[in-house]
């Protein structure tokens, strides 16, 4: 375990994006610290709008800040809001890392996303993979704003020596994800794919590409006690990777989820939806020697995820998560 450079204690503390899935995640894992949470509505604040953030970091004056505020979605809405996702990301990330230089807070740590890698990356990606190749084109959008907010703390910590922190967590799956059948990611489509398919009885679902990609997974639980765990213990310019250190194909991924929900049928593939990158598994070594490792394995993640959609689907959010 590396020592700790920075303490929550007594800390006012601001998860921007506390609505969001990762946000919230955050939220009750902080609950657990001595410190006092800040939260501001999306109705409130519009994080893109620069005035409007500036004004609320000034009134709220946290020490620390997560960046957790984005727009989201899986790999059709990338492709289908490239506006969005470009505009949406650069403007939250620019307004809330300016504001936070300009009050001076104590840290603040970036959420940017295993998708900022080359989509021909080697395998593990490893943090210094990052500029080194062309991206994946379905989620360049994203990943552009995503690239661009980490280099902007390094620029902050370079010019001004703050200590602006970045992670890099892999694909996230938990409780209050988006279950939209166009606008979500794959784990929690596939849970409402195989709910409604054994509730009506049908003989087949139907998932999105060939069903070869690999990709990791990593309970959004796991990523917050990550995030805190930064937060405390790093303090340097390059960013960090967050996985669970394993990948599985997307039909594996099918077939635990159709396990968890009762679904025997026949799993039929659309090759018409895109695959994307073939293959996406961090190396998640720098955070590891830190003293960090995850907690939830893949099946009893998956498990109570499903748990978790069947009490709540009625009130699953839609596909953005900014606050
Ligand atoms: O999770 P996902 O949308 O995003 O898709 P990415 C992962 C893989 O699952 C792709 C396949 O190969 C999809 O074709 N898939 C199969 C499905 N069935 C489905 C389905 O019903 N819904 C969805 N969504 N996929 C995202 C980026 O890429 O990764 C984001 O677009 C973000 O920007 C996120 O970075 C972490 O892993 O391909």
């Amino acid at each position: 375990m590396s020592e700790e450079r920075f303490s929550l204690a007594g800390k006012r503390v601001w998860v921007a994006g506390h609505r969001g899935m990762v946000g919230s995640a955050l939220m009750r894992r902080l609950a657990q610290e001595n410190c006092e949470l800040l939260t501001t509505e999306r109705n409130q604040v519009d994080l893109r709008d620069q005035s409007r953030a500036n004004a609320w970091m000034r009134d709220a004056r946290p020490n620390l800040v997560f960046v957790a505020a984005a727009t989201v979605g899986g790999i059709l809405a990338n492709d289908a809001y490239p506006a969005d996702f470009l505009y949406d990301n650069l403007m939250i990330g620019a307004n809330v890392i300016r504001a936070a230089f300009e009050i001076g807070v104590d840290k603040l740590v970036f959420l940017s996303s295993s998708c900022v890698y080359p989509k021909f990356a080697p395998q593990p990606i490893a943090e210094d993979a990052l500029l080194s190749g062309p991206l994946e084109p379905t989620n360049e959008w994203y990943a552009i704003a995503k690239i661009a907010g980490l280099k902007l703390c390094q620029a902050y910590r370079k010019q001004y020596g703050v200590d602006f922190i970045s992670a890099m967590p892999t694909n996230l799956y938990g409780p209050g994800d988006n279950f939209a059948a166009n606008s979500s990611h794959v784990l929690p489509a596939l849970i409402r794919k195989a709910h409604e398919a054994k509730a009506a009885g049908a003989s087949a679902i139907t998932i999105w590409g060939s069903g070869a990609p690999r990709r990791e997974f990593l309970h959004v639980d796991d990523c917050a006690s990550a995030l805190l765990h930064l937060a405390k213990h790093y303090s340097s310019d390059g960013p960090v990777n967050v996985g669970s250190g394993a990948d599985v194909t997307i039909l594996e991924l099918t077939r635990l989820v159709a396990a968890a929900a009762g679904f025997a049928g026949r799993i039929e593939r659309d090759l018409t939806k895109p695959d994307g990158t073939p293959r996406k598994l961090l190396d998640s070594q720098k955070i590891r020697a830190m003293g960090w490792a995850p907690s939830i394995a893949l099946p009893e993640g998956v498990a109570s995820v499903y748990r978790w959609f069947v009490d709540n689907h009625a009130i699953a959010r839609g596909a953005s998560e900014r606050a």
